[in-house]
């Protein structure tokens, strides 16, 4: 006899998996013989804390090829947005044109890598419809390792195959930049749905509904995840003003060198970084992405912490 209000546990098998897709609050654990559809514990709920694709998780298998998540292993890193946990990289994919580069956006989420401390790779892409020299020039001279890939053609992708083997990594970028196609070009057998750009409005359609990893021959993950607009900035992973000139590399030479001990690089006296950027050393982009960003910082409210 059980005592009262105590679960009965009948042959309960538990095993580690991990979550390739989230979709509707059912999450797909790949585990060792086979996928899983899993609903997660209500624990999570309660906790505010929710399974994230690149999660390790435990499940306790209900039925055949079903189960709850019970556990999720501690986290390596996560991302709000994209929402991935446990990535080893992070590449940022942007167009020559359409849409044309925003360069805020992409610098704002090689920041966030940064802070993450994920190493963020700058993927370059329609090379067949602009130049991408200029874009190349900003990026490689920041210290980034740099690619080019027209996404159609497939050329130049064996590359960033190799950078992928063995490891979990994100593709993130404007809505239209071409990751659902890059990942396409990269594995073949993937046939991931991408979208027509509206010539209207210069941009995609958000194609991309939910984050998904793919395991690739070479036995690296990749997530494929819904880019967003120009429109939608907005804070998802918070960079406290104090923090974020770590998150540019290309400072950290002249960091310690201004005349103010706490100079924000802006607008003040006797500032390394801003010398930097005057004799062409630091891109004048990525400074202009600092500012902003730093502006946004100074809004953050302690509370909204
Ligand atoms: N000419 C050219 N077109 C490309 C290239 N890469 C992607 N495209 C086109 O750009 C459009 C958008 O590509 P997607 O791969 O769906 O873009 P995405 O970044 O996945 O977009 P979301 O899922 O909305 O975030 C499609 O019409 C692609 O065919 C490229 O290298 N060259
Ligand atoms: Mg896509
Ligand atoms: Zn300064």
């Amino acid at each position: 006899m059980t005592n009262k209000g105590e679960p009965v546990v009948e042959n309960k098998i538990s095993m580690n998996g991990l979550i390739t897709k989230s979709i509707g609050g059912i999450y797909y654990v790949e585990a060792p013989n086979g996928l899983y559809s899993c609903k997660a514990r209500g624990v999570f709920r309660k906790r505010g804390t929710t399974p994230l694709v690149g999660d390790r998780v435990e499940i306790d298998v209900t039925d055949e090829f079903e189960g709850v998540i019970t556990k999720v292993h501690e986290r390596k890193n996560e991302l709000v947005r994209p929402p991935l946990a446990n990535l080893d990289q992070l590449i940022l994919v942007v167009s020559t044109c359409e849409p044309i580069p925003n360069l805020l956006i992409l610098d704002k989420l090689i920041a966030i890598a940064e802070h993450k401390g994920i190493e963020p790779i700058i993927v370059i892409t329609k090379i067949d419809l602009d130049e991408h020299e200029p874009l190349q020039d900003i990026y490689s001279s920041a210290g980034f390792d740099v690619y080019i890939s027209d996404n159609i053609k497939g050329d130049n992708v064996d590359g960033i195959t190799a950078l992928l083997e063995g490891k979990i990594s994100g593709f993130a970028g404007n809505t239209g930049v071409g990751k659902s196609s890059l990942l396409n070009a990269i594995d073949g057998t993937l046939s991931i749905e991408t979208g027509e750009i509206s010539k209207k409005l210069g941009r995609g359609r958000h194609t991309t509904r939910h984050a998904e990893l793919y395991k690739l021959d070479n036995g690296g993950y990749i997530a494929d995840t819904p880019g967003f607009s120009a429109l939608e900035t907005g804070r998802y992973d918070i960079i406290l003003k104090d923090d974020l000139e770590h998150c540019f590399r290309e400072f950290a030479p002249y960091l310690g060198q201004c005349k103010f001990r706490d100079c924000a690089h802006i607008k003040a006296k006797s500032c390394a970084i801003q010398d930097a950027v005057e004799k062409g050393e630091i891109e004048k982009t990525r400074y202009e992405s600092y500012v902003l960003m730093y502006g946004e910082a100074q809004q953050i409210k302690e509370w909204e912490l």
